[in-house]
């Protein structure tokens, strides 16, 4: 249906029910009959719908067993509900979050069956990730706000709530819906998301498509909801409208999504419709029900429907008869099969570009301008900074956001790093979070796909394992699995680091775990003038970026610097020699950096001439200046505080063996911290970490081999 009837049919069906609406926040009276006002036009271009998405589960299905395909997840059941939420939104304007079930909305969103075919044969034309992803793994390139989805049940959430977030901040007027299964309710990102949006009153609407299965799992095995229902587990949330409703009685759905969407247009809040569907097919084409389901329980659904079922009706009330209904199969199943043809002659993938959009191509980066000064201001701590750069950065951008726990005025920070901001630019702009981590990275993730900068504070390295599923399979993901059309650049600045007595849990470095994984980048400076170059690189980048910032080196003397300017960048990639030599090279960061330096300098004293290397960005690593070092001085040493095994040092030290072998004099050595835990008490913390005794012995010992 053009988009302008389908607004008229809606408009017509709010006005003749505006009389008898009665303000309702528990969803549990329904006051309105929107359905009432449907012309016949729009209930047949409904059904229209559903049958569509039906045909091409079948069709796929068909493919699968003849070998043409891997993978399907049928929507088979849910269609009514899932076409009384896709008519009732707008994809240029709203923002659409579904999950992999969601076929129904995503047709109705402007996802064409022969989108949906490129898609299902991994071809290079598939919109949503040009063969990158499983099929069912919903995305446009860019021309619908529907950003690709991924496979983790439950990370959409709060990247859902962020969209909704960015709405509102940018005042536009549109809201945004995210859907899952009833068994994803138990994932707590569910939870976080309801209980964001609840507080700040977002346009969320919520569907939980309840087909009572998460795979052989039934609900009464997976809810802690009084009589197995989601909506009702979610009663304490004041703001929350909630209904649960026949999923498959497409005029019971219509009526409720959209009473719900006029409560959240009306700027009411966050809506939760729990929709009672019917899983007409396996979980998945890796699946077969009938091991576990009832044959009677399986009649019992398939009597239900929703494709037969709103057609009866439709045939009962004249908008349709039995034959016309029998053609209208016909006819868009031989649509379908013509759209599965044409995406089977699509081209596939170039092997070539499996390895591309891990990260920005565009020249962003090069683009920028470098050390286009020297530092020679007033000397100034790591801390200050860093303060100073997100200052200047939010003057510059007005699409920059920063959040995290405490971050806001008075506190600034629990070491003050964002003082000043939230009342410089308001509490708009600079807000304090919720105290939970992947709501903070999801929800940042969420805003930075409709194009706002998000640089979050996460209190503690320790504690940002609580957002790693959101770091590890949607920040970074975002780009390379949308084949460049939804990138999330969110910057985190994340206090690292041991030496100040917080064991076990302020004490832990992250940056090894986190370079494992492509598509995010990395940062550690160890000094002030770095770290406020390389933060408001940063904040230009069109990247994830992990800042660490070394808590020990905040307020450190020797990490003071001239500060650079306002317009002073610093690229990544590029080491800085911190010292030169020729006896052997130290490659180092952080305050094992300043160790190496302090060790370089005795051993300078006993006549050595030691080189030391701060690499300034793990990811990406300037391979050109520690090779070149290594090439000249013949010895190389990697210093760091994180932990021994699979620490970043193993990595630099695997690289030079490789590419210096010729050119080495003695093995390639690495410092690091004990493979421990860091305990509290200073003579067990002293007795974990490297110590400067120990540099300096480390770094002799290797010349002298
Ligand atoms: C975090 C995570 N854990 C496990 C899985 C594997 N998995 C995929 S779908 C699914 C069941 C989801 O059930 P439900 O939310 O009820 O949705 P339904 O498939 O029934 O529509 C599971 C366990 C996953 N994709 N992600």
């Amino acid at each position: 249906m053009a988009k302008k009837n389908k607004n008229e049919v809606l408009e017509k069906a709010k006005k003749q029910t505006e009389s008898s609406k009665q303000k309702n926040t528990n969803g549990q009276q329904s006051a309105t009959d929107y359905y009432k006002a449907l012309d016949k036009g729009f209930l047949l271009k409904s059904l229209r719908y559903m049958v569509l998405a039906r045909a091409i589960d079948t069709k796929a299905m068909n493919l699968l067993r003849q070998g043409k395909t891997f993978f399907h997840i049928a929507g088979a059941g849910h269609e009514a509900v899932q076409v009384a939420v896709g008519i009732n939104l707008n994809s240029k304007k709203d923002w659409l979050f579904p999950y992999y079930r969601d076929l129904a909305v995503t047709l109705c969103a402007g996802v064409t069956p022969y989108e949906f075919f490129l898609q299902c044969y991994a071809k290079a034309d598939d919109p949503s990730s040009g063969g990158r992803q499983l099929p069912c793994h919903w995305g446009s390139d860019g021309r619908i706000n529907l950003p690709s989805q991924s496979s983790p049940t439950g990370t959409q959430f709060l990247n859902a709530v962020g969209a909704a977030l960015a709405s509102v901040k940018q005042k536009k007027d549109s809201i945004t819906y995210v859907s899952s299964g009833e068994g994803t309710t138990s994932q707590g990102e569910f939870h976080e998301a309801i209980n964001w949006a609840s507080r700040e009153k977002l346009p969320v609407l919520f569907v939980i498509e309840n087909n009572k299965y998460a795979i052989s799992v039934h609900v009464s095995e997976q809810s802690g909801g009084k009589n197995n229902s989601i909506a009702e587990m979610m009663a304490g949330y004041e703001n929350l409208f909630r209904a649960r409703i026949d999923g498959t009685d497409f005029y019971q759905s219509f009526n409720k999504i959209s009473e719900a969407i006029e409560y959240i247009r009306s700027g009411n809040g966050p809506a939760l419709i729990e929709a009672d569907v019917v899983r007409l097919q396996s979980h998945s084409s890796s699946d077969d029900q009938k091991k576990y389901r009832a044959k009677e329980e399986l009649d019992a659904e398939a009597a239900k429907c929703p494709v037969e079922t709103t057609a009866k009706r439709l045939i009962s009330e004249g908008h349709l008869t039995k034959e016309e209904f029998e053609n209208l199969k016909k006819e868009i199943a031989a649509e379908v099969d013509k759209a599965a043809d044409e995406a089977f002659k699509s081209a596939d993938p170039k092997p070539e570009n499996a390895i591309k959009y891990i990260l920005d191509e565009s020249g962003t980066a090069d683009n920028l301008e470098y050390e286009s000064s020297q530092p020679s201001g007033k000397p100034i701590v790591m801390v200050d900074a860093i303060n100073h750069a997100l200052h200047e950065e939010m003057e510059r951008n007005d699409k920059m956001y920063v959040f995290g726990e405490d971050i806001a005025d008075k506190k600034g920070g629990v070491f003050t790093a964002t003082k000043g901001l939230s009342t410089k630019f308001g509490n708009d702009r600079v807000f304090n979070s919720p105290l939970a981590e992947a709501s903070i990275v999801g929800v940042a993730a969420g805003m930075s796909l409709t194009g706002l900068k998000p640089v979050i504070e996460i209190q503690f390295g320790d504690y940002i394992w609580p957002a790693f599923m959101q770091y590890k399979d949607e920040v970074a993901t975002f780009r390379y699995r949308s084949n460049n059309a939804w990138p999330a650049p969110v910057v985190t600045r994340v206090a690292v680091g041991g030496y100040i007595h917080g064991g076990l849990y302020h004490s832990q470095n992250i940056e090894s775990i986190f370079a494992h994984i492509p598509g995010i980048l990395i940062a550690y400076p160890s000094n002030a003038a770095d770290a406020k170059g390389l933060l408001k690189t940063a904040c230009r980048l069109n990247d994830p970026v992990l800042f660490c910032e070394h808590k020990g080196l905040y307020r450190q003397s020797f990490a003071t610097s001239p500060e650079p300017d306002e317009n002073y960048l610093i690229p990544f990639g590029k080491a800085k020699v911190v010292r030169e030599g020729s006896d052997v090279s130290v490659i180092s960061y952080g305050v094992s950096l300043w160790d190496s330096v302090i060790a370089s300098r005795k051993l300078s004293d006993e006549g050595y001439s030691v080189e030391v290397i701060d690499i300034r960005t793990i990811n990406p690593l300037d391979e050109e200046t520690i090779y070149n070092s290594v090439k000249k001085t013949n010895k190389a040493i990697v210093i760091h505080e994180d932990t021994y095994t699979a620490g970043f040092g193993a990595e630099i030290a695997a690289r030079v063996s490789e590419a210096c072998f010729q050119y080495l004099d003695g093995p390639v050595r690495r410092i690091a911290a004990k493979d421990s835990h860091i305990p509290y008490a200073p003579v067990l913390e002293n007795a974990v970490l490297p110590g400067r005794e120990q540099i300096y012995k480390g770094i002799k010992e290797l010349i002298e081999y």
